[in-house]
């Protein structure tokens, strides 16, 4: 089965625009959570060397770089066809996406957005105003471009939904709510009609944060989810490299983390095929609850569960 894994943390406008194109594709994919404040450790690296999300993986084949993944998923899933045939049309949406890329986010989004939304919900920020005022200006001028080059066309190529929409929708979603997403659109009806339509769509209904949330909870396997919190609730995450066999090559300088050790189990539905990994651990944690020390669960797990050599 071909199967489309979608590394990111829930939230993230860019991950939400490959969802959005898997779900408008009609295809299966999964949601590998990756964990905020592990972007930049070593098991994440070694999926993306910049330290961002989204990461794809398909059958074996590894992307990062939204615009990459979205114009790979539309090769490899060529129904419906999210990119016009029509040079014209084709390039107003690689334009409306590059918009995205070097005007919208950087220095618009990542600021109004990350002070108004981000910080305060994820890192209890009070939002920086100074901040905010110094990116309004930029602001105005990407969102006043985004209204002329969509003019009145019911999507950015044209009469049809492509990839430019469904790139900027999630960016743009994040403004509303904020008190700057008022004097951004009053004067664009054209781009309030459009977001409207957008977020009537499906496929953005599916991706909201709160879906991908619950999209990464439950791709875990309820035994990985099981081991995971009786891990942390006896406080023994940090001792994992002594518990797993982290010498294996498989493991070794690559998923030293928990979190990377949970998402690397997902990614390969390791569970069924590696099963003493998964027991192992568990087994360590339920002797530990039952009042054994570290050390002695350890042995007696080990005992238990030997590796098995196939
Ligand atoms: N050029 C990247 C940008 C991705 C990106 O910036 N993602 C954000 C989340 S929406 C991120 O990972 N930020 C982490 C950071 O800035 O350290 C792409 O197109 O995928």
């Amino acid at each position: 089965m071909s199967s489309f894994v979608v590394h990111t943390i829930p939230g993230s406008p860019f991950a939400r625009a490959a969802l959005a194109t898997l779900e408008e594709k009609g295809a299966r994919y999964r949601v590998a959570p990756v964990a905020p404040g592990t972007l930049k450790s070593a098991a994440h690296l070694a999926l993306h060397p910049f330290g961002r999300v989204p990461v794809l993986e398909h059958d074996g084949f590894r992307l990062y770089e939204t615009q990459a993944i979205l114009r790979y998923l539309d090769r490899v899933l060529p129904e419906p066809a999210l990119t016009p045939a029509d040079p014209r049309a084709a390039a107003r949406m690689d334009q409306a996406m590059g918009v995205n890329d070097w005007y919208l986010f950087p220095g618009v989004a990542n600021v109004i957005v990350f002070q108004r939304v981000i910080g305060p919900k994820l890192l209890g920020l009070a939002p920086d105003e100074a901040a905010i005022a110094a990116a309004a200006p930029k602001a105005t001028i990407v969102f006043d471009e985004l209204a002329r080059l969509l003019g009145a066309q019911p999507y950015f190529a044209g009469e049809r939904l492509s990839l430019a929409d469904l790139t900027l929708a999630p960016q743009i979603d994040f403004f509303t709510g904020t008190p700057e997403w008022e004097p951004l659109m009053r004067p664009h009806r054209n781009l309030m009609d459009w977001h409207a339509r957008m977020l009537a769509r499906s496929s953005l209904q599916a991706t909201t944060w709160e879906k991908v949330s619950a999209m990464a909870q439950a791709v875990r396997n309820p035994r990985l989810a099981e081991l995971d919190s009786s891990w942390r609730a006896l406080g023994i995450v940090s001792m994992f490299e002594r518990v797993h066999h982290s010498a294996h090559s498989k493991f070794k300088d690559k998923h030293e983390r928990m979190d990377s050790f949970i998402n690397y189990c997902d990614a390969r539905e390791i569970q069924a095929e590696n099963i003493q990994t998964i027991n192992r651990p568990l087994d360590l944690a339920g002797r530990m609850k039952g009042g054994k020390s570290f050390e002695e669960a350890l042995r007696q797990a080990w005992t238990e569960y030997p590796i098995v050599t196939r």
